[in-house]
Protein backbone atom coordinates (compact mmCIF):
# COMPACT_ATOMS: atom_id res chain seq x y z
CA UNK A 1 0.00 0.00 0.00
CA UNK A 2 1.62 3.19 -1.43
CA UNK A 3 0.58 6.68 -0.22
CA UNK A 4 0.74 9.17 -2.12
CA UNK A 5 0.38 13.86 -1.56
CA UNK A 6 -1.27 15.36 -4.45
CA UNK A 7 -0.67 19.29 -3.78
CA UNK A 8 -2.08 22.34 -7.06
CA UNK A 9 -1.65 25.76 -6.89
CA UNK A 10 -1.76 26.68 -10.52
CA UNK A 11 -3.89 26.63 -13.06
CA UNK A 12 -3.70 24.23 -16.24
CA UNK A 13 -5.57 23.33 -19.52
CA UNK A 14 -7.47 21.39 -17.18
CA UNK A 15 -8.54 24.45 -15.03
CA UNK A 16 -8.47 24.95 -11.33
CA UNK A 17 -6.64 23.51 -9.00
CA UNK A 18 -9.54 21.39 -7.78
CA UNK A 19 -9.75 20.33 -11.78
CA UNK A 20 -5.95 19.62 -11.66
CA UNK A 21 -6.40 17.08 -8.41
CA UNK A 22 -9.51 15.40 -9.95
CA UNK A 23 -7.44 14.90 -13.18
CA UNK A 24 -4.40 13.29 -11.22
CA UNK A 25 -6.25 11.14 -9.34
CA UNK A 26 -7.96 10.14 -12.94
CA UNK A 27 -4.34 9.48 -14.32
CA UNK A 28 -3.02 7.70 -11.22
CA UNK A 29 -6.27 5.16 -11.43
CA UNK A 30 -4.57 3.09 -13.93
CA UNK A 31 -1.10 1.95 -11.89
CA UNK A 32 -3.47 0.00 -9.54
CA UNK A 33 -6.12 0.03 -6.79
CA UNK A 34 -6.93 3.49 -5.62
CA UNK A 35 -8.83 2.84 -2.64
CA UNK A 36 -9.14 5.84 -0.81
CA UNK A 37 -9.02 9.94 -1.79
CA UNK A 38 -9.42 12.62 1.00
CA UNK A 39 -10.94 15.49 0.79
CA UNK A 40 -9.40 18.62 -0.64
CA UNK A 41 -7.80 20.87 1.59
CA UNK A 42 -7.34 24.58 1.15
CA UNK A 43 -3.72 25.65 2.36
CA UNK A 44 -1.32 28.77 3.51
CA UNK A 45 2.05 27.81 1.31
CA UNK A 46 4.73 26.50 3.14
CA UNK A 47 8.76 27.48 2.49
CA UNK A 48 8.51 29.58 -0.29
CA UNK A 49 5.69 32.31 0.57
CA UNK A 50 4.97 34.19 -2.11
CA UNK A 51 2.77 32.20 -3.78
CA UNK A 52 -1.18 31.37 -4.38
CA UNK A 53 -2.36 29.20 -1.85
CA UNK A 54 -2.60 25.55 -2.38
CA UNK A 55 -5.16 22.44 -2.56
CA UNK A 56 -3.67 19.48 -0.85
CA UNK A 57 -4.93 15.47 -0.96
CA UNK A 58 -3.84 12.13 -0.30
CA UNK A 59 -4.72 8.99 -1.13
CA UNK A 60 -4.14 5.80 -1.47
CA UNK A 61 -3.00 2.97 -3.78
CA UNK A 62 -2.37 -0.66 -3.59
CA UNK A 63 -0.07 -1.48 -7.26
CA UNK A 64 1.98 -4.42 -8.15
CA UNK A 65 4.43 -1.18 -9.01
CA UNK A 66 7.78 -1.85 -7.25
CA UNK A 67 8.24 1.66 -5.25
CA UNK A 68 11.22 3.52 -8.50
CA UNK A 69 8.65 1.94 -10.80
CA UNK A 70 6.23 3.67 -9.36
CA UNK A 71 7.82 7.09 -8.98
CA UNK A 72 8.65 7.39 -12.16
CA UNK A 73 5.00 7.13 -13.09
CA UNK A 74 4.05 9.55 -10.65
CA UNK A 75 6.48 11.79 -12.65
CA UNK A 76 4.84 10.96 -15.74
CA UNK A 77 1.44 11.67 -14.62
CA UNK A 78 3.04 15.83 -13.28
CA UNK A 79 4.93 15.73 -17.14
CA UNK A 80 1.40 14.78 -18.40
CA UNK A 81 -0.39 17.80 -16.82
CA UNK A 82 2.20 20.06 -17.91
CA UNK A 83 4.50 20.18 -14.83
CA UNK A 84 7.83 21.70 -16.27
CA UNK A 85 10.84 21.50 -13.77
CA UNK A 86 13.19 22.82 -15.98
CA UNK A 87 13.88 26.47 -15.29
CA UNK A 88 11.05 26.47 -11.98
CA UNK A 89 11.27 27.62 -8.81
CA UNK A 90 12.16 25.39 -5.96
CA UNK A 91 8.91 24.28 -3.68
CA UNK A 92 7.79 27.15 -6.12
CA UNK A 93 4.08 27.49 -8.05
CA UNK A 94 3.35 24.37 -9.68
CA UNK A 95 0.25 22.93 -11.77
CA UNK A 96 0.59 19.56 -9.65
CA UNK A 97 3.04 17.90 -7.46
CA UNK A 98 2.59 14.06 -6.79
CA UNK A 99 4.71 12.72 -3.60
CA UNK A 100 5.19 9.53 -2.42
CA UNK A 101 5.40 9.52 0.96
CA UNK A 102 4.98 5.87 2.02
CA UNK A 103 5.05 2.70 0.36
CA UNK A 104 4.18 0.14 3.29
CA UNK A 105 7.17 0.07 5.27
CA UNK A 106 9.92 -0.01 2.88
CA UNK A 107 12.49 2.27 3.50
CA UNK A 108 14.64 3.56 0.72
CA UNK A 109 17.33 6.23 0.71
CA UNK A 110 18.96 6.89 -3.02
CA UNK A 111 19.30 9.88 -4.95
CA UNK A 112 16.61 8.94 -6.43
CA UNK A 113 13.70 8.33 -3.86
CA UNK A 114 13.66 8.50 -0.38
CA UNK A 115 10.66 6.72 1.38
CA UNK A 116 9.31 7.44 3.77
CA UNK A 117 9.32 11.22 2.43
CA UNK A 118 11.81 13.06 4.24
CA UNK A 119 9.83 15.78 5.24
CA UNK A 120 6.11 14.65 5.43
CA UNK A 121 6.46 14.66 9.37
CA UNK A 122 6.82 18.48 9.28
CA UNK A 123 4.15 18.86 6.94
CA UNK A 124 0.64 19.88 8.40
CA UNK A 125 -0.74 19.82 4.61
CA UNK A 126 0.37 16.54 4.22
CA UNK A 127 -0.62 14.84 7.51
CA UNK A 128 -4.26 16.43 7.90
CA UNK A 129 -5.43 14.83 4.16
CA UNK A 130 -3.65 11.47 4.61
CA UNK A 131 -4.71 11.26 8.82
CA UNK A 132 -8.24 11.40 7.33
CA UNK A 133 -8.09 8.25 4.86
CA UNK A 134 -4.95 6.51 7.08
CA UNK A 135 -4.97 7.86 10.30
CA UNK A 136 -3.15 4.37 11.75
CA UNK A 137 -0.86 4.06 8.64
CA UNK A 138 2.54 3.76 10.41
CA UNK A 139 5.92 5.52 9.56
CA UNK A 140 8.15 2.72 9.21
CA UNK A 141 11.31 4.71 10.87
CA UNK A 142 9.59 6.70 13.51
CA UNK A 143 7.21 3.71 14.48
CA UNK A 144 4.61 6.64 15.06
CA UNK A 145 1.12 6.58 13.06
CA UNK A 146 0.07 8.90 10.91
CA UNK A 147 -2.08 10.39 13.62
CA UNK A 148 0.72 10.53 15.95
CA UNK A 149 3.03 12.43 13.71
CA UNK A 150 0.06 15.23 13.02
CA UNK A 151 -0.51 15.25 17.29
CA UNK A 152 2.94 16.09 17.41
CA UNK A 153 3.43 18.56 14.44
CA UNK A 154 0.54 20.24 16.02
CA UNK A 155 2.32 20.17 19.60
N1 LIG B 1 4.46 22.07 -1.56
C1 LIG B 1 5.70 22.54 -1.54
C2 LIG B 1 6.06 23.76 -0.84
N2 LIG B 1 5.01 24.33 -0.07
N3 LIG B 1 2.81 24.41 0.68
C3 LIG B 1 1.58 23.88 0.71
N4 LIG B 1 0.63 24.45 1.45
N5 LIG B 1 1.25 22.76 -0.01
C4 LIG B 1 2.17 22.14 -0.78
O1 LIG B 1 1.85 21.11 -1.42
C5 LIG B 1 3.49 22.66 -0.83
C6 LIG B 1 3.76 23.81 -0.08
C7 LIG B 1 6.76 21.84 -2.25
O2 LIG B 1 6.41 20.64 -2.73
MG1 LIG C 1 6.04 18.36 -2.73
MG1 LIG D 1 7.30 16.66 -5.59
Amino acid sequence: MAAIALGSNLESSFGDREANLVEAVRLIRPLGEVTAVSSFYDTEPVGFLEQPRFLNAALLLETALEPVALLRELLVVERAMGRDRVGAVAKGPRVIDLDLLLYGDVVVETEELELPHPEMQARSFVLEPLAEIAPKMIHPVLGLTVREMLERLRG
